[in-house]
C-alpha cells in the first residue's frame, strides 16, 4: 500500500492496494483517512456490491433521507447524474446532509461516467481553514451555533423534478426540520477543530441579527475558497474517493456542462457534531 499526498493541506492517493482484498489492512486505510481527510483509490473499479462491502468497513451505510421517505429500509447508493437536461448542482463547498441532526461521518464516491473535459471535484480541509483563523476570529466562530435546513436541497429537487416533488418537499420539511450545529466542530477521533460549513444547507447563525449573520457566513464562504486549503481530483472512470465529512468540505468544479457525468455515492452514518471548549 503506497500513500502519496496530492496537495499541501489534505488528500492522498493510495496505490498498490485492492480494497476487495480480504487481507486488506483496513486499519492503515482508516488511519490514512484520518490523517489525509480524503483518500483516492485510482481505478478501483468497484461494482455496487463491492463499494457497499468496502463502505461497511467504515461504519453503517446510511439510508439517504429521500430514500427513507420513499420507504427504503436498506441502505442504497445515491446515483447523482447530470447532463444537458440538468446542471451539476454541487457547485458550492459543503458538507453533506448537514440538515439532519446526525450528518454522515464519511462518504465513498465512485466515478461512473466521466465527462471528456472538466468534472473534477475539490475538497477543502476544514481543519486547515480553522487553523488559519486569527485568534479573535477563531474565538468568535467557536462561540457560534448555526441553523442548517433543507430549503436549498429542496430547491434543487424541485428544479429537477418539478411540481411532482411537492409531496416529497412537504415530507422533507416534516421529517427533517431545521437543526442546530456548532460553527466549529471537534473531530470525535482526532480531537482536531474544523469549520463546519455547508453552503446552501446553512440558514443563519443563531442569536445574531440578520446582517451580522450574513457577514459572518459571507466571511466563512470567502475564507474557505482559499486554494491553499484545497485539493482537486481529476477523475478517471472507476476511481474511488473516500472523505471524512467531519474534517472536510467539498464541491464539484461543475465546469463540464452540458456533458454527462454520473457518480455513485455511499454515505456512512455519523454522530451529532459537537464542540469541546479547550
Ligand atoms: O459531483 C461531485 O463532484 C460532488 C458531488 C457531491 O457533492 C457529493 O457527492 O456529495
Ligand atoms: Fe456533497
Amino acid at each position: 500500500m503506497k500513500i502519496t499526498p496530492v496537495a499541501g493541506a489534505l488528500g492522498a492517493r493510495i496505490d498498490d492496494v485492492d480494497v476487495r482484498d480480504p487481507k486488506l489492512d483496513f486499519d492503515a486505510v482508516y488511519q490514512a483517512l484520518l490523517d489525509h481527510e480524503v483518500i483516492f483509490f485510482p481505478e478501483a473499479n468497484l461494482s455496487e456490491d463491492e463499494q457497499m462491502a468496502f463502505g461497511r468497513q467504515f461504519g453503517t451505510p446510511s439510508i439517504f433521507p429521500v430514500a427513507r421517505i420513499f420507504g427504503a429500509t436498506e441502505p442504497k447508493m445515491t446515483v447523482i447524474a447530470d447532463g444537458p437536461e440538468s446542471r451539476n448542482a454541487a457547485d458550492r463547498f459543503h458538507t453533506d446532509v448537514t440538515w439532519t441532526a446526525e450528518p454522515p461521518k464519511c462518504a465513498l464516491l465512485h466515478m461512473e461516467v466521466v465527462p471528456e473535459r472538466g468534472g473534477d471535484t475539490l475538497w477543502c480541509s476544514a481543519t486547515a481553514a480553522y487553523d488559519a483563523l486569527s485568534e479573535p476570529m477563531a474565538e468568535l466562530l467557536c462561540s457560534l451555533v448555526v441553523v442548517h435546513d433543507n430549503e436549498g436541497f429542496i430547491e434543487g429537487v424541485m428544479k429537477k423534478a418539478g411540481d411532482t416533488a411537492d409531496d416529497l418537499a412537504a415530507a422533507l420539511r416534516r421529517d427533517y426540520p431545521p437543526v442546530e450545529h456548532p460553527m466549529v466542530r471537534t473531530h470525535p477521533e482526532t480531537g482536531k477543530r474544523a469549520i463546519m460549513y455547508a453552503g446552501r444547507f446553512v440558514s443563519h447563525v443563531k442569536n445574531l441579527s440578520a446582517p451580522e449573520s450574513k457577514s459572518v457566513l459571507d466571511f466563512v464562504e470567502e475564507h474557505i475558497k482559499e486554494p491553499q486549503f484545497h485539493c482537486r481530483w481529476a477523475w478517471t472512470k472507476g476511481d474511488l474517493a473516500v472523505w471524512d465529512e467531519r474534517s472536510t468540505m467539498h464541491r464539484a468544479a461543475a465546469d463540464h456542462f452540458p456533458q454527462e457525468r454520473v457518480i455513485r455515492r455511499l454515505e456512512i452514518e455519523g454522530d451529532r457534531p459537537f464542540f469541546t471548549p479547550a
